[in-house]
């Protein structure tokens, strides 16, 4: 929180920002280590002194980009490619705006999504997951977002080894939904594949939409559907995982140690992804990150039996997402 509320960012330079993803590489090992050293200085201490002795640590700038790397390099579940934090600011600001007549909250009814699924398999047509699967992912799905319903009205089948293994910024992942993405904004697409890599899958953002509209969807490894083979990582959350993304949520350990870097206050700070299922965490133990981290939570990297819960919080979020972004769009 408090390395967040120092980050000044003008209005001037907030216009000047194409929404999308970039990466920042503009650290060297030196100031990177300095902005470690400062964000870990800052989650183990409440004392005002020993803050400001972590302030000296690494300029603002150093650790804004930190945190904006950080987001974008832990791929080991999830290959998706978080904004950095100018462009966060921007999208933050754009939800503003949208949602200033009504008071700032998305009023939303039961909202349907017409899903396009797209299954695509080896060129010599195995690797696909079973209808019944489908079915099943879909279910996963509609139990997982209240307000939500997940509607399937096309399922497509694609021979191709290219797709079949791509990942995340590839050429194949971009002829792949050039070649397949239908519908508009408020339309999901489902690719399903086989990435490889250790991936479970990838997805884009709302505000991606207006500049990268073929790009929209969410990415899955075909055997995380339920009852796959990517045990312990088969019960299908890694479609509700990363249909969050699509919805506008980030991890929840996003910015690590401050309790708002995920855009939702009532998710605990997170230091570092969680994996398997550890009862008791609590990565930021420091007063000013009250709670246990959030290892129930479906936009941590915990095992699918251990993931099943969005917070009021994060429905909010993605309420106000759709609103902006998505719905009639
Ligand atoms: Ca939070
Ligand atoms: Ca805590
Ligand atoms: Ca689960
Ligand atoms: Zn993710």
């Amino acid at each position: 929180m408090r390395t967040w509320t120092r980050i000044l960012i003008s209005s001037a330079a907030i216009s000047s920002i194409a929404v999308g993803c970039a990466m920042n590489d503009d650290l060297s090992q030196e100031e990177e280590d300095a902005a470690k050293s400062r964000l870990a200085c800052e989650a183990l201490t409440d004392e005002p002194a020993e803050l400001d002795e972590c302030g000296a640590v690494a300029p603002d700038k150093d650790v804004a980009t930190l945190i904006a790397r950080d987001g974008e390099e832990v791929g080991h579940r999830c290959a998706t490619k978080h904004p950095s934090i100018i462009e966060r600011e921007f999208i933050d600001a754009e939800i503003k705006q949208a949602l200033a007549a009504t008071g700032g909250t998305a009023n939303l009814g039961a909202t349907t999504i017409n899903t396009y699924v797209h299954v695509i398999r080896d060129a010599n047509g195995n690797g696909a997951p079973t209808a019944q699967q489908m079915n099943d992912q879909i279910a996963v799905l509609n139990a997982a977002y209240p307000g939500y319903t997940f509607n399937v009205v096309a399922t497509d089948y694609t021979n191709n080894s290219a797709w079949y293994t791509a990942t995340n910024g590839t050429t194949a992942e971009t002829d792949m939904k050039n070649a397949l993405r239908q519908g508009t904004a408020d339309d999901l697409n489902i690719y399903y594949n086989n990435m490889g890599g250790g991936l479970l899958g990838w997805a884009t953002f709302p505000s991606s939409y207006a500049s990268k509209p073929k790009m929209d969807g969410v990415v899955i490894l075909y055997s995380s559907l339920p009852g796959g083979s990517a045990a312990p990582y088969n019960l299908g959350d890694t479609g509700t995982h990363e249909v969050g993304h699509w919805m506008g949520l980030y991890h929840t350990f996003q910015g690590g140690c401050t309790n708002s870097n995920d855009g939702v206050s009532d998710t605990p700070g997170e230091r570092s992804p969680a994996y398997g299922c550890p009862v008791g965490r609590d990565s930021c133990s420091s007063k000013r990150f009250p709670g246990l981290d959030p290892i129930h939570n479906f936009m941590d990297y915990t095992d699918d039996a251990c993931m099943y819960e969005f917070t009021a919080g994060q429905v909010s979020r993605m309420n106000s997402m759709w609103a902006t972004y998505r719905a009639g769009k």
